[in-house]
């Protein structure tokens, strides 16, 4: 543990990005703005499946360009990346064996951008890696959380009884096992295999029970025993499963302060790309993160979510840029 995290633990500073199908909708649907997280579109819309695939074939990023993506957070100091290879929308940002519910199947721009990223992380020095939704996935007609069109556990009309749905349920288990069997495992050993990433980044764990989350770390293990893993795999922060602690999302004030934990603040009010949030706030706001976390022996990863067309926004530019003018002056001596 402590040889594989040993990059991580100086790397301080990084750089998350929340970028897919989502980001092409902007945050707005049918001309209505969509309230909170714009990358839970699928979700608070309560789209089917056949209506987000015609969102897809619409999502043509032609502006993506890995370089001057790393080459930003390069110059803001970062040290790492970590990309939705797949949120919670169930939707690969690479061409999957496992699933045609991805980007080479499903939309016009035929490019790996996943594959462009980890090239030019490889060239700048930066570490690299995936966020990956191991427990909701809204597409998979097995998987927890989408209970508009296939009724399943886990998301918001509480079918089940909320969180404690697989306690409650047992009946249900069968069907998130074949989910993690027949995708999330596969497509995480994928991702191991094809990019060789630095590390993986899981998220809400509680959508799964225990059991599962510690399969999937198995499946991790008996591929990859170097990749570093974040808190977020398995329930119960406390047990320490990960290789590392997460904080809550986007408040970085409340830190752990034992171990090894990384905070996750975006630079606005959501993660993914939204037209309407320009709650963008200041850079001495990040300035004080950046600091505030090294001093108590944290990381940070400064979320930002790029536009459907490929480019970054404007307003992340520019916080980027600052954040690298102060890094700059601070180093000099
Ligand atoms: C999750 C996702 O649902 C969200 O879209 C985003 O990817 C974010 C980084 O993670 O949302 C969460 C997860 C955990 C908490 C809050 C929102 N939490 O622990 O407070």
């Amino acid at each position: 543990h402590d040889q594989r995290i040993a990059w991580w633990r100086a790397a301080k500073f990084g750089m998350f990005i929340h970028w897919g199908v989502y980001s092409k909708a902007g945050g707005e649907w049918k001309g209505k703005k969509v309230e909170g997280y714009a990358e839970h579109l699928m979700r608070k819309e309560k789209i089917s499946r056949a209506e987000y695939l015609e969102l897809a074939h619409s999502f043509n990023p032609v502006n993506f360009n890995a370089e001057e993506w790393v080459k930003n957070a390069k110059a803001a100091g970062m040290k790492y990346m970590i990309i939705t290879a797949k949120h919670h929308d169930g939707f690969a940002m690479y061409p999957s064996t496992v699933s045609n519910f991805n980007m080479k199947k499903q939309t016009p721009f035929q490019r790996d951008p996943m594959a462009e990223l980890s090239a030019a992380c490889k060239k700048y020095g930066l570490k690299f890696g995936f966020y990956y939704s191991h427990a909701f996935d809204w597409e998979h007609p097995d998987a927890p959380g989408n209970d508009w069109e296939y009724k399943n556990p886990g998301g918001d009309l509480n079918l089940y009884g909320g969180r404690e749905w697989y306690d409650l349920h047992p009946e249900l288990l069968t069907k998130a096992k074949s989910y993690v069997d027949e995708k999330a495992i596969p497509q995480i050993q994928e991702l191991l295999k094809k990019y060789h990433p630095d590390i993986l980044w899981f998220d809400t764990p509680q959508k799964l029970p225990l059991s599962e989350n510690i399969r999937i770390l198995k499946a991790i293990r008996d591929v990859d025993n170097n990749v570093v893993v974040n808190g977020r795999l398995v329930r119960f922060a406390a047990s320490n499963f990960g290789d590392y602690k997460n904080t809550a999302d986007r408040p970085a004030e409340f830190y752990p302060v034992t171990g090894d934990w990384e905070a996750i603040p975006t630079t606005n009010e959501s993660y993914g790309y939204s037209k309407f949030d320009s709650r963008h706030k200041p850079v001495s706001h990040f300035v004080r993160l950046i600091a505030s976390a090294a001093s108590r022996g944290g990381n940070l990863l400064m979320n930002i979510g790029p536009k459907g067309d490929g480019t970054f926004d404007e307003k992340d530019v520019k916080i980027l840029r600052g954040i690298g003018a102060w890094m700059d002056k601070n180093s000099e001596s």
